[in-house]
């Protein structure tokens, strides 16, 4: 048996898993996809999981990872290429450790990186860095982008053309220990533990025409309830976690994310970027692992979750990245997806 951290999810490694889809890498480790169509070709930004042999703790500590690989196919299920290394944590001036989810844009005829990783200091900031190449390598910002903190950026073009990044993490991800815009290092080691109060919620950020900075305040990003009445910290099984992403569909704006310890993604809609969404729903089960991690893109029409589970290792910091279609219901709801088959 295979357990993961505390509040823990146990897969039973003895039962033969039968899975909806296959990873589409299997000579390194892969996880936190995030994909984009660039040049007409598929690009996916990941997480790159290594052994680093650093114990498993609630902190995430064992996700040690210390480079970004990107990787790119000319069609969903055509062969993978593996560029090599885009970015390595030892050309990041003001990075200490681990190198957590990433995303990627174009603009201005540049491609910018946003990484998160932990300063000399031990809080996760969010990086940039740039590049002429979809594929690297990218060359980091000599210090993260200021006012930044915690963990999973994920950028998003609007069709008006502006960009913002969405981005945030509870329990390892650092969010609860912010106040204001200071960091309580002795601070909670999971949420904010008011278990009747608004959850603690991603943020929001419009980004600056160069990309670099953010252009005005940090907004929460508001989940509604049904009822219209924010979800509370005691709500797991649809609060937000980690892993924001968004993506427009007939005008509606999608907030897609994990729940974390309770391994759901979950979408809520809204009629701005910024918010507030209605919470719909679960439209992914849990994967095998612990983590769920994913990104959503439309490629020739027909719409794409990228996604992450153990398969190859059954270890949870050893994922790999997969891929299946997503579907959206005439009335705009999401199709259930049921990454395990049995
Ligand atoms: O890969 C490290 C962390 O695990 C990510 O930042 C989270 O979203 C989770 O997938």
């Amino acid at each position: 048996q295979q357990t993961s951290t505390a509040g823990a999810k146990t897969t039973d490694t003895t039962k033969k898993i039968k899975y909806l889809s296959e990873p589409l890498i299997s000579e390194i480790y892969t996880a936190d996809p995030s994909a984009h169509v660039f040049n007409g070709k598929i690009y996916i930004y990941p997480s790159h999981d290594i052994e680093a042999g650093t114990p498993e703790n609630d902190n995430g500590d064992h996700f040690d990872m210390r480079d970004y690989h990107i990787l790119s196919m000319d069609s969903v299920n055509g062969k993978v290429t593996d560029h090599g290394v885009a970015l390595s944590i030892k050309d990041i001036p003001w990075a200490g450790r681990q190198l957590w989810a990433p995303d990627a844009a174009f603009k201005n005829g540049t491609y910018y990186l946003y990484f998160p990783a932990k300063d000399k200091q031990d809080i996760f900031r969010i990086g940039v860095a740039t590049s002429k190449n979809p594929a690297g390598p990218f060359k980091a910002e000599p210090k993260p982008i200021e006012g930044s903190y915690s963990i999973d950026p994920a950028v998003f073009t609007d069709t008006d053309g502006n960009t913002y990044l969405y981005y945030g993490g509870i329990w390892g991800g650092q969010l609860q220990r912010w106040n204001n815009g200071n960091y309580a290092a002795d601070g909670s080691k999971t949420d904010s533990g008011k278990e009747d109060e608004p959850a603690l919620t991603a943020k929001v950020a419009k980004m600056s025409a160069d990309m670099l900075s953010f252009d005005g305040p940090v907004k929460d990003v508001v989940i509604l309830g049904k009822t219209g009445k924010p979800l509370l910290t005691k709500d797991h099984d649809s609060r937000f976690f980690e892993g924001a992403w968004m993506h427009k569909y007939n005008g509606k704006y999608y907030f897609t994310y994990s729940t974390g310890d309770t391994h759901f993604l979950a979408y809520a809609i809204g009629d701005s970027p910024y918010g507030p969404f209605i919470y719909q729903g679960t439209f992914m089960e849990p994967v095998q692992g612990w983590t769920t991690h994913h990104s959503i893109i439309e490629q020739k029409g027909k719409w794409y979750i990228y996604y992450h589970d153990t398969q190859l290792s059954g270890k949870t910091h050893l994922r790999n990245i997969k891929v299946t279609e997503l579907k959206h219901n005439a009335d705009g709801s999401i199709q259930l997806i049921k990454p395990v088959l049995q």
